[in-house]
C-alpha cells in the first residue's frame, strides 16, 4: 500500500488537510465483447489493479485536482463545469455534472489527487476506474448515499456525455461491483446480474499488452455502436417489437439486413452471435469445462477480427502465438479493440512460462518486448483504511 501512503502524503503536502482515501478497480472481460450497448450480455470481473483518490472538502467552491502521475493541475469553480481541454480532468469533472444534472447537492468545493497502477491504454478500464472512484468518493464526502447501480450509471453517463465515448456499462459496473475470485455475469437488457465463482488457483488470467492504442479507437467504437443500432432500425420496420440486437435472430439478420448493408450485416451477426456464445460459455463455466470455454474466446476474437473488425494487427499476432500452445485454453483481444491488451487463460503452474515465451516470440517477430501482467479477480469500489492495510 506504499502507492496509497505516498498519495496521502502528496494530499497533505498540497492541501494541508486529512483526505478520505477511495480505490476503484480496473476490469477484465472473459467472454462478451460490444455485446452491452446491444443489451447483450457480459462477463467482467474485477482486478488487483486500481485507481486511488484522495479527496477533502475545501470552503472554496473550488474544484481543485491533481494528478500525481501526470504531474498535472487544473482548477475549476464547482458551479461553472465545462470541459477542461485536457483528458483526464474530464473523468472527473464529467462526473461532477451528472451529480449535478441529478440533483445531488455538491454544495462545496473539493480537493482531488489520484494516481493508479492500472496500465494507461490497455484497455483495462483505468477511465472507468477513474470516474467510478470520484462518483464514490463523492457520495461519501457529500454523504449523498448513491446506491451502486447508481454510481455505475452515473459513471457511465458522465463518459457518454461529457467524456464523449458511448460506451455501454460494463466497465463501469465492473469496477463498482467487483468480487474476490468472482465473475459478474451482468444482462446490460435489465441491470440484473450474477456472481460466478472463479479461482485463479487452477487457471490464471494472463494479459499480453501490444502497448498499442490506434487513434481510431474511439471514433470508430461509436461508429460500431452506430451500425448496430443500424441493422436494428432495419429489423424494427418489420418486427416492431424488435429493439435491440437482443431480439434479433440471423434468419432476422438475412432477410432485412444483409440485402440493405453488407457491413451492418456483418457487425450484427457478430454481436448476436456472442451474445449466444456468452449464454453457453456460462454453461461450460458450471461444468468447469474450460477447454469448451477457450475455444468459444477464440471464436470471439475471430468475430471480432473480421465481422465487427476491431482487431489491429498486434492483436491478432498476440492471438496467433498462443493459438496452438497446449497451457492456453483460450485467448482474445479484450475490450473496445484497436490496441491495448489480450487476455489469455493459461494452466495456473505455466503462466509465467507462457508469458515469458510469447514474449520472446512476439520480440522475434517485431523487435518489441511487450509487458504482461496476471490478473487478480478482486473487490470493487470501496473506502481505504491505511490502518487495517
Ligand atoms: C469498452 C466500453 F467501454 C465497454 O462499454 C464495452 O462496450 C467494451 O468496450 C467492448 O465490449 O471497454
Amino acid at each position: 500500500m506504499t502507492e496509497v501512503a505516498n498519495l496521502k502524503n502528496a494530499f497533505k503536502d498540497l492541501f494541508h488537510q486529512e483526505p478520505l482515501l477511495i480505490r476503484s478497480p480496473g476490469r477484465v472481460n472473459l467472454i462478451g465483447e460490444h455485446t452491452d450497448y446491444n443489451n447483450g450480455l457480459v462477463l467482467p470481473a474485477a482486478i488487483n489493479k486500481n485507481v486511488y483518490l484522495a479527496i477533502a472538502k475545501n470552503n472554496l467552491k473550488r474544484i481543485r485536482l491533481h494528478s500525481l502521475d501526470l504531474s498535472d493541475t487544473f482548477e475549476t469553480g464547482v458551479d461553472a463545469i465545462k470541459r477542461s481541454g485536457k483528458l483526464w480532468p474530464d473523468y472527473i469533472l464529467g462526473v461532477v455534472e451528472q451529480l449535478q444534472l441529478n440533483n445531488y447537492a455538491i454544495n462545496d468545493g473539493f480537493d482531488l489527487v489520484f494516481t493508479g497502477d492500472i496500465p494507461q491504454g490497455a484497455g483495462l478500464s483505468s477511465s472507468a476506474a477513474l470516474e467510478c472512484a470520484t462518483a464514490y468518493a463523492l457520495s461519501q464526502l457529500f454523504q449523498l448515499n448513491i446506491q451502486k447501480l447508481d454510481l455505475a450509471l452515473l459513471s457511465q453517463a458522465a463518459e457518454n456525455q461529457f467524456v464523449g465515448v458511448n460506451c455501454g456499462l460494463m466497465d463501469q459496473f465492473a469496477s463498482v461491483f467487483g468480487k474476490e475470485q468472482q465473475l459478474i455475469k451482468l444482462d446490460c437488457a435489465d441491470y440484473t446480474y450474477e456472481y460466478i465463482p472463479f479461482n485463479t488457483s487452477d487457471i490464471k488470467i494472463l494479459l499480453l499488452d501490444t502497448q498499442v492504442k490506434h487513434s481510431l479507437a474511439s471514433s470508430a467504437y461509436n461508429e460500431r455502436r452506430e451500425q448496430c443500432e443500424e441493422g436494428v432500425r432495419l429489423i424494427h420496420q418489420h418486427y416492431p417489437e424488435v429493439k435491440s440486437l437482443r431480439d434479433v435472430s440471423e434468419e432476422m439478420l438475412l432477410k432485412y439486413v444483409k440485402p440493405a448493408n453488407e457491413i451492418v450485416y456483418n457487425r450484427c451477426t457478430y454481436v448476436v452471435a456472442e451474445i449466444k456464445r456468452l449464454l453457453l460459455a456460462c454453461e461450460d463455466l458450471k461444468k468447469d469445462d474450460f477447454t469448451s470455454f477457450g475455444k468459444r474466446m477464440f471464436e470471439t476474437h475471430d468475430g471480432l477480427q473480421h465481422l465487427y473488425e476491431v482487431s489491429c494487427p498486434e492483436l491478432d499476432e498476440l492471438v496467433n502465438l498462443v493459438r496452438d500452445n497446449p497451457y492456453v485454453l483460450g485467448a482474445r483481444m479484450m475490450g473496445g479493440g484497436f490496441g491495448g491488451c489480450t487476455i489469455n487463460l493459461v494452466s495456473a503452474n505455466k503462466a509465467e512460462e507462457v508469458a515469458q515465451a510469447v514474449q520472446q516470440a512476439y520480440k522475434e517477430k517485431t523487435g518489441i518486448t511487450i509487458p504482461y501482467y496476471i490478473a487478480e479477480i478482486n473487490s470493487g469500489t470501496s473506502m481505504i483504511n491505511l490502518n487495517r492495510e
